[in-house]
């Protein structure tokens, strides 16, 4: 049987994370069809189960992930890639995914792997990694979402620089950029990820939901509909056990006990 392209473990400690490893080292886990279709079903599947309430993303210490696979794809035409849906066919999946995603990421996240970054909630980033959307010097452009998402998180002059010149950007220009949450030593970058994932996990999963759909409606919307939504699903907590188990905890001083509903 071939080896899985995509690892995932369901962690003990902390409680109710899963951890999702790329698995291509010999390649900088460039992201070929077969890891796409891999990382899609298994997001669906970490999705639906109740036991998971965040899912930290991770690739290996020298690479989170170089890019699309340029070997698998330099030969192929405009009909190989538009009839075969390239790219929307797997990676769509990964925009439903309703959990948090942490993109825990060391060493080089290029052209896809900074945009599947990108499409997950938070980066954390090791002081070691390495943004990019080197596309344009291999003669194409960013095709996951980086021409999209990246000026909105790091705005259009940066954008621009960054997609039309290629070049590499260090962690800390990153966070300065605000393009990742935080930046943390190599060796600490597991250990960072899972305390936020759990801290995170250890929250009204319903709560934790609403925040993220909410929070994703601000690039969706206008402010007013925007406004209007968050006021709708704040009320609408309001119907959560756990609003009524969080709030009287505190009234009471003592820890809430949620039971994600
Ligand atoms: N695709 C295929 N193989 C790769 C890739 C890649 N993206 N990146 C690295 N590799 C392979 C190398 O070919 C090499 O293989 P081999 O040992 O057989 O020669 C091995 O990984 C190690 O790489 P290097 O020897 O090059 O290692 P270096 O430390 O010298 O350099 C770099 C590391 C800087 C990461 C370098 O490999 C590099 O520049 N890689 C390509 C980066 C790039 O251009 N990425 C963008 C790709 S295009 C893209 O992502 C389109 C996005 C839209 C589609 C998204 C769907 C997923």
């Amino acid at each position: 049987m071939s080896e899985s392209l995509v690892l995932v473990e369901k962690l003990v400690t902390p409680a109710k994370v899963a951890l999702v490893t790329f698995n291509r080292p010999k390649v900088m886990n460039a992201l070929n069809d077969a890891l796409a279709e891999e990382l899609a079903g298994k997001l669906a599947a970490l999705d639906a189960d109740p036991d998971v309430h965040v899912i930290v993303v991770t690739g290996s210490e020298k690479a989170f992930a170089a890019g699309a696979d340029i070997a698998a794809m330099a030969e192929w035409s405009y009909g190989t890639v538009y009839n075969n849906n390239y790219i929307t066919k797997h990676w769509e999946a990964a925009r439903s995914v309703r959990k948090p995603l942490i993109a825990a990421v060391s060493g080089y996240a290029l052209g896809g792997g900074c945009e599947f970054a990108m499409m997950c909630d938070i980066i954390i980033a090791a002081d070691n990694a390495k943004f990019g959307q080197p596309e344009i010097t291999i003669g194409t452009i960013p095709g996951l979402g980086g021409t999209q998402r990246m000026p909105r998180a790091v705005g259009k002059a940066k954008a621009m620089e960054w997609c039309l010149t290629g070049r590499f950007i260090t962690a800390q220009e990153a966070e300065a950029a605000g393009l990742v949450a935080r930046v943390v030593p190599a060796d600490k970058l597991m250990e960072e990820a899972l305390a936020t994932a759990g801290k995170i996990a250890s929250f009204s999963l319903p709560a934790v939901m609403k925040v993220k759909e909410t929070i994703n409606a601000a690039f969706e919307t206008t402010l007013t509909q925007g406004l209007q939504f968050e006021r709708r699903e704040f009320h609408a907590t309001f119907a959560l056990e756990d609003q009524k188990e969080g709030m009287r905890a505190f009234v009471e001083k003592r820890k809430p006990n949620f039971k994600n509903s």
